[in-house]
């Protein structure tokens, strides 16, 4: 066993802590914010486990000050939050200066205490009646979000030097529109991807926009991506494999990067959408626009197996995996973090890559000492900081590493069943408790400083 404080990062190396906004902020209906459609589909019965909501959520749109002195507390040099667009824009497609103050004071808090904000834009809270004209699979939805994305650079734009366009498209269009676990909650493939494309194009031309407003921060966008393995070293297996690697990884990977959709997965889903004319031509210069950086969600990897003629898409199944599961039953399989990013830098950019979200749910609960013992998210995250650590070790150009989460927090279609926070939240009390692994995490990032003379 190595020394759980044995982690070397260069002295820029970042360490931070996420969250996103209908997760924590609650006040669904204060300053002028309208409904998103994750009001909606919580609001409905039998989309969230427990009926559960966002409406208080961490009610931290009232709790900002004492979760800053938190993040500044662990002494993270990053905060990654998310903007939401309901607060923002009104619905007639107005800015809503009382949602941007709501940001300036955030702002204001965090550069007090000398926390360096990234934001992602759009972290999934669709404003409803942007839903109601069909959301994403609407391509004028592209639009509306640039206008949303002006006003957030004009407001914001010379406070916030990092942004992230979108968080996790796959979820965003095939979780949300094919899958239906997300709101809106729709089981149509067609509309998944249209929603995909649009989701691309909207990134895109927001990249064009930051560069013309003339803003001189990083821009990117994070994507939520997978490992996946196959069952056995057959044909079939690994065929299967390789779609579900086409469906989670290539689909949004390849656009971006080279410009084009993988044509393996035009073919899959040719049948859905009958034609691809809604790629017009221009789309995939626009997506593919030069940014920043590129942010990577990882959590886990998937074993996949081929059983012709059952599975969704024909994509393959995955092996539900026993031994090593977080709460989410997600294997934890750091050295695929590893192998994720050696393939990025190898197979698709020389950009700066940035760990956006990395963490694990576990069933905590507050301990007869009134504290919250999770050793087993300290080991997750040690050892997924180990494989970042090797590949920055041979040369590999990772930038930062933002825990998910900073505090327990409404976990979508899971509600507040599944706890991914550092810090403990007591949902009745609003009480909040630093986790064993809170104060762990704080410890590594005060030793990483005195190594580097920060301290
Ligand atoms: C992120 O989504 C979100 O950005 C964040 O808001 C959320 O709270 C957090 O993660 C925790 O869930 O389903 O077994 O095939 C992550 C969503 C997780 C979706 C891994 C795909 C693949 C494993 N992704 N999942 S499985």
């Amino acid at each position: 066993m190595t020394d759980k404080y044995d982690l070397t990062f260069p002295a820029d190396f970042i360490f931070g802590v996420a969250t996103s906004s209908y997760q924590i902020e609650g006040a669904v209906a204060e300053d002028g914010r309208t409904p998103s459609h994750w009001d909606t589909f919580s609001h409905t019965p039998g989309k969230v486990l427990g009926q559960e909501t966002g409406d208080i959520a961490c009610d931290h749109y009232h709790r900002y000050r004492q979760d800053v002195d938190l993040i500044a507390d662990l002494g993270v040099s990053s905060y990654r939050f998310s903007l939401a667009w309901p607060r923002i824009v009104t619905e007639d497609n107005r800015l809503n200066t009382r949602g941007i103050d709501f940001y300036h004071r955030l702002l204001d808090a965090l550069a007090e205490r000398n926390v360096t904000p990234a934001a992602t834009i759009y972290h999934w809270d669709l404003p409803q009646w942007l839903a109601d004209r069909g959301g994403w699979a609407n391509r004028d939805t592209v639009r509306y979000f640039t206008d949303y994305a002006q006003m957030v650079f004009q407001a914001f734009g010379d406070r916030i030097p990092q942004w992230i366009t979108h968080n996790e498209p796959w979820c965003a269009s095939f979780l949300s529109y094919g899958l239906g676990e997300h709101a809106p909650g729709h089981r149509d493939w067609r509309e998944a991807v249209l929603a995909s494309h649009h989701i691309l194009l909207s990134h895109g031309e927001t990249v064009k926009l930051y560069r013309a407003m003339g803003l001189k921060g990083q821009i990117g966008i994070t994507l939520n991506l997978n490992v996946t393995d196959p069952k056995t070293d057959t044909d079939a297996d690994r065929a299967a494999a390789r779609r579900g690697d086409g469906f989670s990884n290539r689909w949004f990977l390849d656009p971006l990067f080279r410009g084009a959709y993988p044509e393996d997965m035009l073919d899959i889903f040719r049948p859905y959408v009958q034609n691809f004319r809604f790629i017009r031509p221009g789309d995939l210069e626009t997506i593919s626009t030069p940014m920043n950086f590129l942010g990577v969600n990882y959590y886990t990897r998937s074993v996949v197996f081929d059983e012709p003629g059952t599975s969704l898409l024909q994509l393959g199944h995955v092996v539900p995996a026993k031994d090593r599961v977080t709460e989410m039953g997600w294997e934890v399989h750091p050295d695929s973090l590893y192998r994720l990013l050696k393939r990025l830098a190898g197979e698709y950019t020389a950009l700066p890559l940035y760990i956006t979200e990395n963490g694990a749910a576990y069933p905590d609960a507050v301990d007869a000492d009134g504290q919250v013992h999770d050793p087993l998210r300290t080991a997750y995250v040690q050892s997924h900081l180990q494989a970042a650590q090797r590949f920055v070790e041979e040369g590999g150009a990772l930038k930062g590493y933002y825990l998910w989460s900073l505090m327990d927090n409404f976990e979508w279609a899971y509600g507040y069943s599944k706890r991914f926070g550092i810090v403990y939240v007591d949902f009745a009390s609003q009480e909040r408790i630093l986790k064993d692994s809170a104060k762990w995490y704080k410890e590594l990032i005060a030793r990483h400083r005195l190594r580097h003379g920060q301290g």
